[in-house]
């Protein structure tokens, strides 16, 4: 499969990963919108959350868990920070294999246009 996220979860393409487990794999963006930016994603391939199944619910949750799991032990849970999913074009989702943006470390602008 032609996924850029795929093969960072291959070890095909080299990334900054941060954490990985048996479900997910989250590395840091490589275009920081924050002073801590990293995208956790799981390792099976799903393009967008239109793709999700009922069986997908526990990878989504999952990535979820993760992301609050970071943010605790990078420091900057307690001052809070901002999860996101991009979906097509409206959401403006560039990279089709969902991920959750996990931005923190400064105070974010809401809302976001
Ligand atoms: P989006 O939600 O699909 O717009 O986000 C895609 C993100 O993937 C975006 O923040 C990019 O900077 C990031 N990214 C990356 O970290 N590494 C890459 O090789 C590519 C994109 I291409």
């Amino acid at each position: 499969m032609d996924c850029l996220f795929c093969k960072i979860v291959a070890g095909d393409i080299p990334a900054n990963k941060i954490y990985e487990d048996e479900l997910a794999v989250a590395f840091m963006d490589i275009n920081p919108q924050a002073p801590f930016h990293a995208l956790i994603i799981p390792r099976q391939h799903l393009a967008t959350l239109n793709d999700i199944s009922v069986e997908d619910r526990e990878v989504v949750g999952h990535l979820h868990w993760v992301a609050a799991k970071l943010a605790a032990d990078h420091g900057f849970a307690d001052d809070g920070y901002r999860t996101v999913f991009n979906c097509n074009r409206h959401g403006g989702q560039t990279v089709y294999h969902i991920h959750l943006h996990l931005l923190g470390g400064k105070p974010l602008g809401w809302p976001p246009y």
